[in-house]
């Protein structure tokens, strides 16, 4: 039988397991990134494993969230970024060079080859045919000292895309569509890869779009053939000797398979505040506009703004609208001012920042107060804008731009649609990337001093009890956790500082009593820790005495965080113990070691209402030494 596309790559670098879904497998990496809000701790944990220089293909360290310099901190942990890299074998790319994931298409991509990324849209790549997986900052830490990775062997889901796409209905449209039907927690423990002839009507970006939100299905990636368009778009950048065509078997086998017809979908909005909230365009026309943001890792593309450009060219975006751009890189907009674009923007009416996340991240540009933002982005979860009573939609660069104009959400189709060709040839200057000095030649790393060491944990003690801090509801997201507005992102290399935030959107009293109790369990339903890869929302917890979570089940990337700082995700054997928890219950589990060696079942006993509880903790024989060892960093210490 033949293989696909996934599975030709994971057996191309599997160092151990075998391809069984579920199974415990590791995987050599060939490429690594960071990104700034968690690549301070990444490059903290990297030196605290003690690894002379990275021992991967290529590594690249990007400054784009934390871009706003608002104090000392965000310039002093780009310093410590910076001349870490230096010395340690890594590329960097200097703030204002653009998001990591379109300057690592553009730039630095590769088919076939293998990227672990300390960030959730790691996956943008698959794009560009990579497996391309995101991750905690510690499990990319040791990909770069030339650790294999390890995962649970995901099932490959099959998407065929067949049939063709009406004029302005957009790859934002394909994605949004899946998460309709899939929802937030369809593609836990799952690969999406693309096939059929719709394949050919993208371009690389436009598949960029489509494997980078794959994250919000809480897929492991998803990926994209490396085909004749793939080769076009490697040759454009200068780089058409990175290319190899790989593609699904013909008569590749998968676990799942859904199909999509093109010609079907129409112009779609994702509806506050999850992304898998998704309605037609058409059926929101009455709603009024106060903001559009275009850009981020998933529309910030030279095509996306091109498009933008030509629907405003000779417009004027309204009095009571506030139209900002956010351009992907450096050369996205090193095009758009060659070539007159940049000049129809600014012309309507359009804030133009800085190549960055910006306000996707919540760094600057938050809405009014009850403003509708209008958003080209991936994630809306509430308050993630910045401001909590704000109502945040997602969509199209085409939607965005025509409602900007109308200020009111438009289905475009009534408009005659833009034509944007890619270009032969994109225009290349790589001088905001500095490559690493020779070895031994690096000049020293500098700390600032709101760097703050990051908190380890202890082997596991023979029993662990404490109280229920906090019972949450099902798809908790990382931003619940440890939110990320523009005040507190400055702090992402200070955890004793984040911690007096710890799930206050959830519980403002939470760090507090957190403290009081000297730490506890978290209860949670499904889905928990959807969302960003920030281990900060382990770290936190861990700093602030919590010793497990329960909860009905766990997203992918947190709960690897979890276990690598040493917490406990147990999950419930019956899910009627979930209502049952209360605040306050005293929770002691015995025996942990032994309970957790013998199988996967835990008995907990909740003393406070005097009953015995059935959990689960469903690991490898690797994973469970992790956490009797007291987390990734003693375990990998202790085994190199
Ligand atoms: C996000 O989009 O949520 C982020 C900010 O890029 C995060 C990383 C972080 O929290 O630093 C992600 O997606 O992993
Ligand atoms: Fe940056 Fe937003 Fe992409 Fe995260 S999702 S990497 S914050 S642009």
């Amino acid at each position: 039988m033949g293989k696909n596309l996934a599975k030709k790559i994971i057996e191309k670098h599997l160092v151990d397991g075998s391809l069984e879904p579920g199974q415990e497998i590791s995987i050599k990496i060939d490429q690594t990134l960071t990104q700034d809000t968690t690549g301070t701790m990444a490059y903290l944990q990297f030196e605290a494993l003690g690894f002379p220089r990275v021992k991967t293909k290529r590594s690249v360290a990007y400054v784009d969230h934390n871009i706003l310099q608002t104090g000392f901190e965000n310039a002093d942990d780009h310093r410590y970024i910076q001349t870490v890299a230096s010395k340690y074998g890594i590329y960097f790319s200097r703030p204002g060079n653009g998001i990591c994931h379109q300057v690592h298409l553009e730039r630095f991509s590769i088919p076939g080859q293998t990227l672990l990324g300390s960030d959730s849209h790691t996956p943008t790549n698959g794009g560009m045919g990579m497996l391309a997986i995101g991750a905690g900052g510690l499990d990319v830490a040791v990909a770069m000292g030339g650790g294999a990775y390890y995962l649970p062997m995901p099932q490959v889901v099959n998407v065929q895309l067949v049939g063709k796409l009406s004029p302005w209905v957009t790859a934002k449209d394909i994605i949004l569509e899946l998460l309709r039907k899939l929802s937030v927690k369809g593609g836990v423990g799952k690969i999406f890869e693309y096939t059929g002839e719709g394949v050919a009507q993208l371009s690389v970006p436009e598949r960029a779009t489509i494997t980078n939100m794959g994250a919000e299905l809480g897929a492991t990636t998803s990926i994209f053939p490396s085909d004749k368009t793939t080769y076009e778009f490697l040759k454009a950048q200068g780089r058409e000797n990175d290319w190899q065509e790989l593609m699904a078997d013909e008569d590749a086998l998968y676990d799942e398979y859904v199909t999509i017809d093109l010609s079907t979908l129409e112009p779609l909005v994702a509806c506050p505040h999850s992304p898998d909230n998704v309605k037609r365009a058409k059926d929101l026309e009455h709603l009024k506009v106060n903001q559009v943001c275009i850009g981020s890792c998933t529309n910030s593309s030279y095509a996306d703004l091109m498009k933008v450009a030509a629907i405003l060219k000779g417009k004027n975006i309204p009095p009571d609208v506030s139209l900002v751009i956010a351009p992907g890189s450096k050369q996205v907009l090193t095009m758009l001012s060659k070539n007159g674009a940049l000049t129809d923007l600014i012309n309507a009416g359009a804030r133009i920042l800085e190549c960055g996340c910006g306000p996707c991240i919540g760094m600057g540009q938050a809405p009014a107060t009850d403003a509708v933002s209008l958003r080209t982005f991936n994630r809306n979860y509430q308050g993630r804008s910045g401001t909590k009573s704000a109502q945040v939609y997602l969509c199209s660069p085409e939607v965005a731009a025509v409602s900007a104009l109308t200020g009111t959400i438009t289905d475009p189709r009534k408009y005659e649609a833009v034509q944007v060709n890619m270009p032969g040839e994109f225009f290349t200057n790589d001088n905001m990337i500095v490559p690493p000095a020779e070895p031994g030649k690096a000049g020293d790393v500098i700390l600032g001093p709101n760097i703050k060491p990051f908190p380890q944990n202890k082997p596991l003690p023979a029993s662990v009890s404490g109280e229920v801090l906090l019972t949450m509801e099902d798809n908790i997201t990382t931003d619940h956790i440890m939110p990320s507005p523009a005040t507190l992102l400055p702090l992402r290399s200070n955890i004793p500082a984040l911690s007096y935030h710890c799930l206050t959107p959830i519980d403002p009293d939470l760090p507090k009593r957190a403290r009081e109790k000297q730490g506890g369990f978290l209860v949670a339903g499904e889905n928990y820790g959807q969302g960003s890869s920030r281990e900060h929302a382990a770290l936190v917890p861990l700093y602030l005495g919590v010793k497990g979570v329960i909860a009905l089940s766990f997203a992918r990337i947190h709960m690897a965080n979890l276990i690598n700082s040493g917490i406990l995700p147990l999950t419930f054997s019956n899910p009627d113990d979930y209502q049952k928890l209360k605040l306050g219950d005293q929770i002691v589990i015995s025996n942990l070691p032994d309970q957790i060696m013998k199988g996967s079942a835990i008995t907990a006993l909740n003393k406070t209402q005097g009953y015995e509880m059935s959990l689960k903790l469903e690991l490898s024989p690797r994973l469970k030494k992790i956490l009797l060892s007291g987390g990734l960093l003693a375990y990998t210490k202790a085994n190199l």
